[in-house]
C-alpha cells in the first residue's frame, strides 16, 4: 500500500503536536557547526532557517541543472523533493561529533550540517578546490571532512555496511580509549582519531537500495550488535524507472525489517518538516540512550527525474507526477509558515532573494575557480605520508642469542608459517591496540563462557591461524563476523576510516567475491576518490591457492592479477615463514590497504620455515628475494610456485649444468622491476610462472613489460608457466595436470636454456 497524503492537506504532525515538538517556545539563532549542540525543539526562527536551507537545496539543483545545459558542469543529480527530512536530519543531529555516511540526494542534509554553496558548485565544476573529491568524483558525491560527512562512492549500498563499521569503531575507541593516542613511526601518526560516548552514525539510502544484500547485512549487524547506528530511507517510490511495487516484496521496506531486534522503527511523511523532526528525536532518543539503532523511513517526492540523463515521463504518467506536485516538501514549507503566521509572502521573498544572490555569486566565483593539474593524477593513490617501499620497513630479525640455554634452543626451532603468522599477529595485537580481527571462524569460542571454565580449547580459524588471539585479548579486538564477506570488508573500511587497524580474514580466497565492490570500489579508491582527505588502511588475510590433493573448484582458485589489477591495493603473496612475519608486520603498520595472501599449502610446509624473527622484523614491499642465484635464465615468480621452481632448478643444475635464477616476487603490487631487470640483463632468458590461469594471469603484466623495457638483453622469448585456463578439478592426477608442476618448470627451462 502506498503511503500518501490527501492532496492539498495543510502540514501535519502526526506524530507530534506543535505544543509537544515546543517549536515556537522562543526565537532561537542558529550557531555555525562545531559548536552547535542538537536541537530538540523548533523555534520560530528554525522554521525559518529550515525553510532557507530547503529552499537552498532546491535552487542549488536549479542551477546546478541549468550550468549542465550550458555545458557548464558535466553531471546532476538533485536532492529535490527530498528537503524536509534531510534538513529536519541535518539540525537534529551533530556535525563534527556524529558520523555522516549520505547518498547522492542528500544536498539538504550537508547544508544544513553547514556545508556551503560554493563548495557544493566546486564539486559541480569538477574544482581542484572541491572539498569532496578535488574533482575527481561526480557532483553530490559528498565529503565534508570537517563535518565528519565521510566520502562516498556511487555504489548504491556499500555506504550502510561502512556506517556501521564507522559505529564500531566509535564504541570500540570508547572502550580503549588509549587506542585513540597516536604513535609515531606507522599509519597511527597520520591517523587522527576523535569519538564520542554517545555519537551516533547516520547513513542514508533510496527505497531501490534496500534490495540491495549489503543493506540487509548491515540491518542484521546493527542489530546484533546494538549499534549506535540511524539507518535513513528516502522512499521517492522509485529506483531510476522501478516502482517500489515492483522492487520491494510487498511494496514496503518498513515491514520488511520490522522483526529486527534492537531497533528502533518509524515510517512518516519527509515531506514534512515537524512530522521529519519529530521521527529524527525519536530514532535520537533511542540511539544515544543506548537502547540500539533506528530505521527510519521516510516518504518523499521526485519532482526532477532521476538524473538529468533520466526522463520520468517514459514510466510515469502524467497523472501520477501531477499527484505527486501536491506532496512538495518546498511549497508545503512555505505554504506552512503562511498559515501560521511565521512569516508573510514578503518575508518568504526576501529570504528567497538572499539565497538566490548567495548561488549566484558562488555560481560566478565556482566558475572560475581552477581545475586540478594534470600532473596530479597519480596523487593520493597510496598514502603520501608512510611508503612502505622505504627503508623505514627494513629491519633485520633479532637476535636469538637471549635467555637461557634453554630458551635460545626453543627460539632456535624454525617454526611453520602459519606459527609465524599466528605469532606476528598476536605481537602486533600486543603493540598497538587499534589492531582487531575479525571474520568467520577467527574468535577461539564466540560462547565465551566455555572458555572460561575451560570446558573447550577454542578454535582460532579453520586453519587456526588465529588460535589463542580472543583468549590473549578478549571478544572485544577478536570475534567471529557473521558469514558475510561483503560485510568483512565494508565494516572493516568504517573501522580503518575511523583511524582503527582491522585485520580481517576471508576464511577461502574462492569466497572473496561477494567482498569484490567493496574491495575494488571503496577501500582500494577512498583515498584516491577523495583527494586524500579519507583512507582505509587495513589489512584482509586471505587463505588462498591449490596443490591440495582435492581443494576442487571451491577451495583452490589464485586470482591475484584481478586484484593488482586495482589501483590503491597493496598485494602481498608470501612463500615462506620468515617472509610471511616480516611483510604482515608492514602491512598492519603501513598506511596503505593491504591484501595479503596466503598460501593454504605453505601454512605447515617444510619448506620455508624460520624461528620466530622477533617482534620488530619487517620486509619492505617491492623487495623480491634471489632465492636461488644464477648466470643462465631467470625464473620470475611468488608463492607456491617457488619451492616447485626450486626443486626444478636443482634438477635442472644436476642434469644440465644449466644455472637458473629465482627470483621470489613476495609483493606483487608493488613489484620488484629493479631486480627483475637486473636479473634478465644478466641471465638474457626469462621464465614467469604463476599458479593461477595462464592467460590474462599475473605474469602477463610481467611478460609484458620485459618484452618491452628489456628487449634488447633478451637471447630467447619471454616464456610462461601457469595453469591451464580452466578452474582447478577435484580429481588429484586431474589437479596435477591443471596446476603447474616442477616438472613443467623444468621443461620450460631447458627449453629456454636451449633456445
Ligand atoms: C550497485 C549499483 N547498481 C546500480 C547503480 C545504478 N543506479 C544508480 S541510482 C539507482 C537507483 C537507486 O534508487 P533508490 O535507492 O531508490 O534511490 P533514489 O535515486 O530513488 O533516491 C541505480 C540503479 C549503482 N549506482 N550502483
Ligand atoms: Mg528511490
Amino acid at each position: 500500500m502506498k503511503y500518501r497524503l490527501g492532496s492539498g492537506a495543510p502540514p501535519t504532525a502526526p506524530f507530534g503536536t506543535a505544543a509537544e515538538l515546543g517549536y515556537f517556545p522562543a526565537m532561537a539563532t542558529r550557531t555555525r557547526p562545531q559548536a552547535r549542540p542538537a536541537k530538540q525543539t523548533l523555534a520560530k526562527a528554525d522554521l525559518l532557517d529550515i525553510y532557507r536551507v530547503m529552499y537552498l537545496s532546491r535552487r542549488l539543483d536549479d542551477k546546478e541543472i541549468q550550468l549542465k545545459r550550458q555545458n557548464k558542469i558535466f553531471f546532476q543529480i538533485s536532492g529535490a523533493g527530498h528537503e524536509a527530512v534531510l534538513v529536519a536530519a541535518g539540525r537534529a543531529l551533530r556535525p563534527a561529533y556524529d558520523w555522516f555516511y549520505p547518498y547522492y540526494r542528500d544536498r539538504g542534509l550537508c547544508l544544513a550540517l553547514g556545508a556551503t554553496p560554493y563548495e557544493m558548485l566546486l564539486g559541480a565544476v569538477g574544482a581542484a578546490d572541491d572539498p569532496a573529491s578535488g574533482g575527481r568524483q561526480m557532483p553530490s558525491h559528498w565529503a565534508f571532512k570537517h563535518l565528519n560527512v565521510v566520502s562516498q562512492s556511487s555504489c548504491t549500498g556499500t555506504q550502510v555496511l561502512q556506517a556501521v563499521g564507522c559505529a564500531e569503531a566509535g564504541r570500540y575507541f570508547a572502550r580503549f580509549p588509549n587506542a585513540a593516542r597516536k604513535a609515531d613511526g606507522d599509519y597511527r601518526e597520520f591517523k587522527d582519531v576523535s569519538f564520542h560516548d554517545d555519537e551516533l552514525v547516520y547513513v542514508s539510502l533510496g527505497d531501490g537500495t534496500t534490495s540491495q544484500g549489503e543493506f540487509w547485512e548491515s540491518m542484521n549487524a546493527a542489530a546484533l550488535m546494538k549499534l549506535p547506528l540511524l539507518v535513513c530511507v528516502q522512499d521517492n517510490d522509485y529506483a531510476i524507472s522501478v516502482p517500489v511495487e515492483a522492487q520491494t516484496a510487498g511494496g514496503n521496506i518498513s515491514k520488511l525489517v520490522a522483526s529486527f531486534p534492537n531497533f528502533h522503527f518509524d515510517e512518516f511523511d519527509g515531506t514534512d518538516v515537524i512530522a521529519s523532526f519529530a521521527a529524527l528525536h525519536r530514532a535520537i532518543d533511542h540511539i544515544r540512550s543506548g537502547q540500539g539503532p533506528a530505521f527510519l523511513h521516510g516518504h518523499v517526492t521526485r519532482p526532477y527525474s532521476h538524473s538529468l540523463s533520466d526522463d520520468e515521463k517514459l514510466y510515469r504518467s502524467a497523472a501520477e507526477l501531477a499527484d505527486e506536485v501536491a506532496r512538495d516538501p518546498l511549497s508545503r514549507h512555505r505554504q506552512f509558515l503562511i498559515e501560521e503566521g511565521i512569516l508573510d509572502e514578503a518575508g518568504v521573498h526576501a529570504i528567497e532573494k538572499v539565497v538566490d544572490k548567495d548561488i549566484q555569486l558562488s555560481a560566478d566565483r565556482a566558475l572560475a575557480a581552477p581545475v586540478p593539474k594534470l600532473e596530479s593524477i597519480t596523487n593520493w593513490v597510496y598514502s603520501p605520508d608512510l611508503d612502505p617501499e622505504s627503508p623505514a620497513f627494513d629491519r633485520q630479525p633479532a637476535s636469538l642469542k637471549q635467555g637461557t640455554e634453554e630458551a635460545v634452543k626453543k627460539a632456535a626451532v624454525p617454526k611453520t608459517m602459519a606459527d609465524l603468522i599466528n605469532h606476528t599477529l598476536r605481537d602486533e595485537m600486543k603493540r598497538d591496540e587499534r589492531v582487531l580481527i575479525f571474520g568467520e571462524d577467527v574468535a577461539d569460542c564466540s560462547r565465551e563462557e566455555y572458555l572460561t571454565k575451560k570446558m573447550v580449547k577454542g578454535k582460532g580459524g579453520v586453519f587456526k591461524l588465529t588460535y589463542g588471539l580472543q583468549m590473549d585479548f578478549g571478544p572485544d579486538r577478536v570475534f567471529n563476523a557473521p558469514l558475510a564477506e561483503a560485510s568483512i570488508v565494508g565494516r572493516a573500511v568504517g573501522m580503518a576510516t575511523r583511524g582503527l587497524k582491522p585485520v580481517v580474514e576471508i576464511q577461502f580466497f574462492d569466497y572473496i567475491w561477494p567482498a569484490m565492490m567493496q574491495i575494488r570500489n571503496e577501500l582500494s579508491v577512498m583515498r584516491w576518490r577523495s583527494s586524500n582527505a579519507f583512507s582505509s588502511p587495513l589489512v584482509i588475510r586471505v587463505a588462498t591457492g591449490g596443490y591440495l590433493t582435492g581443494g576442487a573448484v571451491y577451495h583452490s582458485q589464485c586470482g591475484e592479477s584481478i586484484f593488482t589489477h586495482t589501483p590503491g591495493l597493496r598485494v602481498v603473496f608470501p612463500s615462506n615463514a620468515l617472509d610471511a612475519a616480516g611483510l604482515l608486520r608492514t602491512a598492519i603498520r603501513c598506511d596503505d590497504p593491504v591484501l595479503f595472501l596466503e598460501h593454504k599449502r605453505l601454512y605447515r610446509e617444510t619448506f620455508g620455515r624460520a624461528p620466530y624473527p622477533g617482534n620488530d622484523f619487517m620486509i619492505p614491499f617491492g623487495k623480491a628475494r634471489i632465492v636461488h642465484p644464477g648466470d643462465d635464465l631467470t625464473v620470475v615468480t611468488y608463492g607456491a610456485v617457488v619451492p616447485r621452481a626450486l626443486q626444478a632448478i636443482n634438477k635442472l643444475e644436476r642434469d644440465h649444468g644449466v644455472h637458473a635464477e629465482l627470483l621470489d616476487l613476495r609483493t606483487l603490487s608493488p613489484y620488484d622491476w629493479d631486480s627483475i631487470k637486473a636479473s634478465v640483463g644478466k641471465t638474457n632468458r626469462v621464465l614467469v610462472a604463476y599458479e593461477d590461469c595462464l592467460s590474462w594471469g599475473y605474469g602477463a603484466e610481467i611478460a609484458a613489460r620485459i618484452a618491452d623495457e628489456l628487449f634488447e638483453s633478451l637471447d630467447a622469448p619471454v616464456r610462461r608457466v601457469a595453469a591451464t585456463d580452466t578452474f582447478v578439478a577435484y580429481q588429484p592426477q586431474l589437479e596435477d595436470e591443471i596446476l603447474p608442476q616442477p616438472d613443467d618448470i623444468y621443461k620450460a627451462m631447458l627449453a629456454l636454456a636451449e633456445y
